[in-house]
C-alpha cells in the first residue's frame, strides 16, 4: 500500500509543478499576446447571432446555462433541479410538483451531464437531458420552449453520475449510479459493503412523439462505482459502455483503498439483449418508490405521480448481457468515437489512454477469450480487446471528445491541458494548456456520429489569476479553442454559472427556427385561467381566496381588491393576455413568501400570499414591459380576521 501512496503522491506533485508553470504565464501563444485576428474570430457584432448554442451544466447550481459560441455570451439559465426566483420555478404552484421526489420537495441538485437527443446517431435538436446527482433524477428540457418539461426520479441509485446519455435514436436515456448501496435499502452495517451493495443502471425509455420518460428497467450490477457512460453507435449501436472504479469494493478511505487494482473495468452492456429479456418476461420486479413529474404545456401546470415498482435484471443470471473490459486505472471518462469502433477509457491514475476495439470485443466474446469473471460477469482478456494506447499523453486524463477528421481530444486534469491525438495511429498531434485543471471538454456533436469540429470548449475547475478576484470564491470558467486547423488555438475565456461539468453544443440553425414565441391564449387549459378581463373574479371558499387576474400593457384586472382577511390563503392566478413575442409581465406583492411570477404571453401562473398584517398593500409588475410599466400596479385591502368588509374587486371602478 505504501508504494501505491507514493505513486499517487508523485502524480499529485507533478500536478503542482505543472500548475505553477501554468500560473506564471505559461505558453506565449495562448496567453497575453492574442492577436486582433483572434479577437475577430470570437466577436459577434451587435445584432448578429452566434453559430452554436452551448448548453453548459451548472454543477452545484442545479441549472443549465445557455451560451452562444463563439462569443461566450450567456443567453439564459434554464431552471432544472433548483428553485429559481427569477422565473418563479419551484416557487409558483404550477412548477412546485416538478421538484417533488420520494423524499418530498427537494429544491436543489447537482447537475452534470447534458446530452442532446439524437436520431440515427446525429443531433436532432428535440430535447436536452441532464442528470441530478444528489437526489437521483433525470430531466428533459424542450429545445422549443427552453423549459424543463419532465423530471423522473431514479430509485435504487445514489449519486446519479453516469447519466444522462442518450442512445443512437434516443430510444433510451441511461442513468448509472456512482455509489453502490444496499438494494433495496436496508439498515445493515457499512462493513457488509462487499458483495451486499449493488449498483443500479437504469434505462429510461423515451416516447418518440412526446419525449415522455418511462423507467423501463434496471440492471443490478456488482457494488462498484459507475462513473460515466457513452452509447455505442454505428456498428456498436445497441451497446452502452460504463466506466467503473472502486472494483476493490472499498467502503472507506477510497483514495487509497479504491486505487489498488491495476485495472478496473469498462462495463459493456448489451441493451438490445436486455430489451429481449424484458419482452420475454425474464425480469424480476421490486417494490420501490420514485416520483415522475410532468409539466403540461396546455394547462401550464405540472403534476407529480409516485411510482411503486421497477423491473430489473440480474446480469449473473443472463449470459451475454454484460461484459467487463479491463481498463487501467480508476477510469473516469468513457467515450466512443464517431464510427462506434473505439471505446476510450481514461484512467485517472494512468498516464496512458486505453482504447478498446469494438470489433475485437465482439470477437473476444464469440471466442470466449475470458480472464475469469466478477460476480458472474465475464471479464474479457485485456490483450485481446485493446486497439491501442496513447502513450504518456499527460497526467490525469478525464474526458475525450472527437472531431469529424479522426482525431480525439482528451482533457488532463493534473497537467491542465487538452491533448489532440489521432485515432488509429494513437500519436499525439498537439497539446495546449488550459487555465486550469480542466474537467470535461465539449465539441458540438463530439459524442455523436457527426461532430461539428470547429470549436472545442474546455471547462475548468480552477481559475486562480484569470479574472478579477472576487473574494475567496472565484468564478469557474470555460475556454474556447479553435480546432479547425492542425493546431488548437485558444480564443476566449468566459465565466460560467456554477461548476460546468459537461456541455452539449448544437449548430444554432438546427433549433433557432423552431422556437416557441407565445403560448396561444385559446389553447390555455389552466384550471384558473381568465381569458378576458370579463372573466376575472375573486372567489372565497372558507379562508381560501382565489383571484382570477389578467395582465396586459399596462394594467392588472382587477387592480383593487377588498375583503381579504388576515389568516386567508390568497391564490393569485394570473394570466398574461398578451399575444406578442417577448412581452412577459411579472407580479409580486409585499410580504409574500414566494418569488415574483414571470408570466409569458398566453400563460397562467399562480402564487400564494398569506397576509399577516391589516392594511392596504400594493402589488406591481416586476418586468419592465412598456413605457407605462411603472403604472402597472394595484392594491389589496386586508381586514382583521372575521371582519364584515365585503369581498369586491374592480378595475377603474367597474
Ligand atoms: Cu465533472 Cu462528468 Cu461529473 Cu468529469 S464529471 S469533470
Ligand atoms: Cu407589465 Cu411591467
Amino acid at each position: 500500500m505504501k508504494k501505491m501512496l507514493n505513486n499517487i503522491s508523485a502524480l499529485l506533485l507533478g500536478a503542482l509543478a505543472l500548475t505553477i508553470v501554468g500560473c506564471s504565464g505559461g505558453n506565449k501563444s495562448s496567453s497575453g499576446a492574442l492577436g486582433s485576428n483572434v479577437a475577430e474570430r470570437v466577436y459577434v457584432a451587435p445584432g448578429e447571432h452566434d453559430e452554436f448554442y452551448a448548453f453548459v451544466s451548472g454543477g452545484f447550481s442545479g441549472q443549465l446555462a445557455v451560451y452562444g459560441l463563439p462569443s461566450g455570451r450567456l443567453f439564459r439559465v434554464i431552471p432544472v433541479f433548483s428553485v429559481d426566483p427569477e422565473k418563479a420555478y419551484g416557487f409558483n404552484e404550477e412548477t412546485k410538483p416538478m421538484l417533488n421526489t420520494s423524499y418530498g420537495f427537494i429544491p436543489w441538485d447537482d447537475a452534470h451531464h447534458p446530452d442532446i437527443s439524437q436520431t440515427n446517431g446525429e443531433l436532432d435538436g428535440r430535447w436536452v437531458f441532464i442528470n441530478g446527482n444528489n437526489t437521483p433524477r433525470i430531466a428533459r428540457i424542450s429545445l422549443s420552449t427552453f423549459e424543463t418539461e419532465e423530471i423522473i426520479e431514479i430509485p435504487n441509485s445514489a449519486g446519479n453520475h453516469s447519466s444522462s446519455f442518450v442512445t443512437e435514436n434516443t430510444e433510451y436515456v441511461v442513468a448509472g449510479t456512482r455509489f453502490s448501496v444496499p438494494v433495496p435499502q436496508a439498515d445493515i452495517s457499512i462493513d457488509e459493503y462487499k458483495g451486499k451493495f449493488k449498483g443500479a443502471m437504469s434505462f429510461i425509455k423515451i416516447d418518440q412523439q412526446t419525449g415522455e420518460m418511462d423507467l423501463s428497467f434496471q440492471i443490478m450490477m456488482p457494488g462498484f462505482n459507475y462513473d460515466l457512460a457513452h452509447p455505442g453507435r454505428g456498428k456498436s449501436h445497441g451497446w452502452m459502455f460504463f466506466t467503473t472504479y472502486n472494483t476493490e469494493e472499498a467502503n472507506t478511505l477510497l483514495e487509497v483503498n479504491a486505487s489498488q487494482n491495476d485495472k478496473d473495468f469498462i462495463a459493456a452492456v448489451n441493451w438490445k439483449k436486455a430489451e429481449e429479456l424484458i419482452a420475454a418476461g425474464e425480469f424480476d420486479v421490486m417494490p420501490t418508490e420514485y416520483a415522475h413529474n410532468i409539466y403540461d404545456e396546455s394547462t401550464h401546470t405540472a403534476t407529480s405521480t409516485m411510482k411503486t415498482e421497477v423491473r430489473y435484471l440480474d446480469p449473473s443470471k443472463h449470459p451475454g448481457l454484460v461484459y467487463f473490459l479491463p481498463t487501467p486505472k480508476s477510469p473516469h471518462g468513457c467515450d466512443v468515437d464517431p464510427s462506434g469502433e473505439y471505446i476510450v477509457g481514461n484512467g485517472k491514475l494512468s498516464a496512458d489512454l486505453t482504447i478498446h476495439s469494438f470489433t475485437k470485443m465482439i470477437d473476444a466474446i464469440e471466442n470466449k477469450k475470458f480472464d475469469g469473471e466478477a460476480y458472474g460477469i465475464p471479464i474479457l482478456k485485456y490483450d485481446d480487446i485493446v486497439a491501442g494506447v496513447v502513450k504518456q499523453a499527460g497526467l490525469g486524463p478525464l474526458h475525450t471528445e472527437f472531431d469529424e477528421k479522426g482525431n480525439g481530444y482528451t482533457t488532463f486534469f493534473i497537467s491542465s491541458e487538452v491533448v489532440k491525438w489521432k485515432l488509429g495511429t494513437w500519436e499525439v498531434i498537439d497539446r495546449q494548456p488550459t487555465f486550469y485543471s480542466v474537467g470535461h471538454l465539449m465539441i458540438p456533436g463530439g459524442n455523436s456520429r457527426k461532430p461539428y469540429g470547429k470549436y472545442a470548449l474546455a471547462m475548468n475547475k480552477i481559475t486562480k489569476d484569470r479574472y478579477l478576484p472576487t473574494g475567496p470564491e472565484l468564478t469557474q470558467s470555460a475556454q474556447l479553442y479553435d480546432i479547425s486547423g492542425d493546431k488548437m488555438e485558444l480564443l476566449l475565456d468566459f465565466p460560467t454559472i456554477g461548476e460546468p461539468h459537461y456541455a452539449a453544443g448544437i449548430p444554432a440553425d438546427m433549433i433557432k427556427g423552431k422556437q416557441t414565441k407565445i403560448y396561444k391564449l385559446e389553447d390555455n387549459n389552466h384550471k384558473y385561467v381568465a381569458k378576458t378581463e370579463k372573466d376575472t373574479k375573486v372567489i372565497r371558499n372558507g379562508n381560501e381566496v382565489h383571484i382570477y387576474m389578467t395582465m396586459i400593457r399596462s394594467h392588472f384586472a382587477p387592480d383593487n381588491i377588498e375583503g381579504i382577511q388576515v389568516g386567508d390563503k390568497v391564490y393569485f392566478h394570473v394570466t398574461n393576455l398578451e399575444q406578442d413575442y417577448d412581452v412577459p409581465h411579472g407580479i409580486a406583492i409585499i410580504g409574500a413568501n414566494t418569488s415574483e411570477l414571470l408570466i409569458m404571453p398566453g400563460q397562467t401562473e399562480t402564487f400564494v400570499w398569506e397576509p399577516k398584517k391589516v392594511g392596504v398593500w400594493p402589488f406591481y409588475c416586476t418586468d419592465f414591459c412598456s413605457a407605462l410599466h411603472q403604472e402597472m400596479q394595484g392594491y389589496v385591502r386586508v381586514s382583521p380576521k372575521g371582519s364584515s368588509t365585503p369581498l369586491k374587486w374592480s378595475l377603474d371602478g367597474d
